[in-house]
């Protein structure tokens, strides 16, 4: 349909909340709500997305809750780049030697629905530019 009961939709009427709240992320990593786990550290969580959009498609979490990539700070890039080396080696673990894509969505315009930073990793097919 139109936005308004897509992921557009979904993601503007999550913006409302703007993250203070916790997130079903925040349930992912206590397990309390399922998941397919790839790959944990002290600092991480990787999981199968729910609705994939790619033959291969999982998440990269802090474990720490910060809401969005716009609310981030100096003292966050060491986690920052630890969340990409994570992506890049689950990446390879998951056979993707033909690359994938990275991204993070941020906010309304970047149709954030969760607010829990997330890297979404998708692969395992051809990427079209520009995306959506
Ligand atoms: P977004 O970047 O905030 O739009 O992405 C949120 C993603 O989280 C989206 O791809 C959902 O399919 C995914 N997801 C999930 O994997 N498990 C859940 O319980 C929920 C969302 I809610």
């Amino acid at each position: 349909g139109s936005d308004g009961d897509g992921e557009v939709g979904k993601a503007q009427r999550a913006a409302a909340g703007v993250g203070t709240e916790p997130t079903i992320f925040s349930r992912i990593i206590d397990r309390s709500v399922p998941a397919t786990i790839l790959y944990e550290d002290d600092e991480c969580l990787v999981f199968r997305d729910v609705a994939p959009q790619a033959p291969v498609h999982f998440l990269v979490i802090p474990k720490r809750p910060i809401p969005r990539l716009s609310r981030v700070g100096p003292q966050d890039a060491q986690l920052l780049g630890h969340l990409m080396v994570v992506a890049a080696r689950t990446a390879q673990a998951e056979g993707l030697s033909d690359g994938y894509r990275l991204v993070i969505n941020d906010g309304k315009h970047g149709a954030q629905s969760v607010y829990h930073l997330h890297l979404h990793v998708l692969g395992g097919r051809q990427m079209n530019w520009p995306p959506g």
